[in-house]
């Protein structure tokens, strides 16, 4: 048996969607003569871009701000033909990205990984492929995207079914609903984000027969509002690209929206209807960012504003039954991620979209010929989609498995016997900036748990810019270990909790709050993401870097090493 031959890096990325592309590309200028390799899954660029091509998918951040900001040719070229670009579209811009930096190179496509060792006699990490394959590195960074891992539902019977199946985030490339949809009765399951848009698209197909819609629980969603951009208009944009970038610089989550400063009871009833009917005639998220301060922390303030947006729903669903199940009663506005929507509360006034109410009728099990419910109806189906999530934030770490400093897992439970405590305790992260984590020498993470989400190209962007600072001084330094201190992983989680205190989000199961009651482990509520605003979180990654990186050990020579 011939022995496995390891390749050898200074940087390996794991991962080639905005993150990974983004990271590549200022590494390699940063450091040209570092040895750096991507490794993809997929057999191309675009991550999230890439996997999640199922009918109807959109952005909905405005698509002018979902963009690189480093490439300022490519920039003022880059002509977005709606204000909320298509999958397609975006995917196209990271495929233009990546090929006019000439990225592939060094991205090894169709590579999973399935182990990472850290090997403490050399201060590298191991990985393993699915293949067998093996790459020693002395610094990883974790670009694999909090919404990578899709999870399919824990429902009885889900093998046995005979007609065609697929989980939106694994959707067929070539697959054309207009064609192979056609005269088909389509169900899907799963109302959030992916599901709105999913139904939307099936129910606006002329071919498709039937779509039936199986709802857990209903969402709050608003208009999109996405218009045709003219190349007069874009012309116009490319002159103003630079506001933009400092617009989004200052807003908490990066997006062009900001909140209305005023709080919800402290003005008239016709001032909040006032701003209320603005902001829901305007684009993408400001009826979910841009109304009245006090929104999501203040009970009362919440219902007001509910009720508003429920009266909408009301006015779009011509039958009152459909329209009061496809409102929510146990989450408030807002307190999930609102999915936006482009006539997706009209699809139910045609007479071929049915809407399954599981709360009356849960679901009792998948046949082979569709889905049984609890009043004994059996819904025939010829296709099944399943719009129903992911493993989120913790999701692709969880495929992996990792032997951390000492042998421990990086995820599971405290364990029994001594040794078997798992970094990250029952999927609750513990994180340093949430860029590193205790016993995870040499690894940094983008988009990684505890850092603010929102507008991902620009949040992508900044913690980019914080770990190549991170490598800059290690390299500056002949540092070849970094790894946060307990104490300062300790602060920064306590710190994350301490924000989202008082936010009605964390009373809401979503996967914003780590629930995924599809997957064992995943029931209880935990803070996941870094709910301080953007810009408080720019300030303390700068405050860090000019303590000299407080919170960090580093360590100089590698006892042994063949890198
Ligand atoms: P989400 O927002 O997690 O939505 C998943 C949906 O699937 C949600 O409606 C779930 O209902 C439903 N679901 C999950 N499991 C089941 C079972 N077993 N039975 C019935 N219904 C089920 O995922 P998305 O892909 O839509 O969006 C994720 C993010 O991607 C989105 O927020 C954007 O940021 C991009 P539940 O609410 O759990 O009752």
């Amino acid at each position: 048996m011939g022995s496995i031959q390891v390749e050898n890096y200074d940087v390996i990325i794991i991962g080639a969607g905005l993150s990974g592309v983004c990271s590549l590309y200022h590494l390699r200028k940063r450091f040209p003569t570092w040895r750096i390799r991507v490794l993809e899954a997929a057999d191309s660029v675009g991550g999230t871009w890439y996997w999640n091509r199922y009918p109807g998918a959109r952005v909905d951040t405005e698509a002018l701000s979902y963009a690189f900001s480093f490439d300022r040719e490519l920039q003022d070229e880059w002509y977005w033909k709606d204000s909320f670009a298509a999958q397609a579209d975006v995917l196209q811009y990271i495929e233009r990205v990546s090929e006019k930096h000439n990225l592939a190179k060094d991205i090894q496509f169709e590579t999973r990984i399935k182990s990472a060792h850290w090997q403490d006699s050399d201060r590298t990490w191991l990985f393993t492929d699915k293949k067998g394959a093996q790459y020693q590195t002395r610094f990883f960074i974790s670009c694999m995207g909090f919404l990578s891992s899709p999870s399919l539902p824990a429902i009885s019977g889900i093998e046995t079914f005979k007609g065609e199946a697929f989980h939106t985030s694994r959707w067929p490339k070539n697959l054309n609903i207009s064609r192979d949809f056609a005269n088909k009765r389509v169900g899907v399951i799963g109302t959030g984000a992916t599901g709105i848009q999913t139904i939307t698209a099936c129910s606006n197909e002329p071919s498709v027969q039937s779509v039936t819609v199986f709802q857990r629980t209903p969402n709050w969603s608003a208009p999109l509002r996405n218009e045709e951009i003219t190349l007069e208009q874009m012309k116009e944009h490319w002159k103003n690209y630079d506001a933009l970038w400092q617009l989004c610089h200052e807003t908490p989550s990066c997006f062009l929206h900001q909140a209305d400063p005023r709080k919800s009871l402290e003005v008239t009833p016709e001032e909040r209807l006032a701003l209320w009917e603005d902001i829901y005639a305007k684009p993408g998220f400001a009826k979910w960012l841009g109304t009245f301060s006090d929104t999501y922390t203040n009970r009362e303030a919440n219902k007001l504003y509910s009720d508003f947006m429920a009266n909408k729903i009301r006015g779009r669903v011509h039958d009152p039954k459909v329209a009061e199940s496809l409102i929510p009663k146990c989450h408030g506005f807002g307190t999930r991620r609102v999915p936006l929507e482009s006539g997706y509360f009209e699809v139910y006034n045609k007479p071929n979209v049915h809407l399954v109410d599981l709360q009356q009728t849960p679901i009792e099990k998948i046949t082979e010929k569709g889905i049984q419910t609890s009043d004994g109806k059996h819904h025939d189906l010829d296709v099944l989609i399943y719009a129903t999530g992911f493993d989120a934030i913790t999701g692709a770490f969880s495929a992996i498995e990792w032997h951390a400093k000492e042998g421990h897992p990086l995820l599971g439970s405290s364990g029994t016997k001594q040794g078997e405590k798992a970094v990250w305790v029952d999927h609750r992260p513990q994180t340093y900036l949430g860029l590193t984590a205790c016993s995870m020498p040499n690894m940094f993470m983008v988009l990684g748990p505890h850092q603010p989400f929102g507008n991902a190209p620009r949040t992508i962007e900044h913690a980019v810019s914080v770990v190549l600072d991170l490598l800059q001084y290690c390299k500056d330094n002949n540092y070849s270990y970094i790894e946060p201190t307990q104490q300062a992983v300790d602060e920064w989680t306590e710190h994350v909790v301490e924000c989202s205190k008082g936010s009605l989000s964390n009373e809401v199961d979503s996967w914003m709050t780590g629930v995924n009651k599809n997957i064992k482990g995943k029931t209880a509520r935990s803070v996941a993401r870094y709910s301080g605003s953007a810009v408080e979180y720019r300030r303390r990654c700068a405050e860090c870097k000019e303590a000299g990186w407080k919170g960090f050990t580093f360590a100089k020579t590698p006892r042994t090493s063949n890198i």
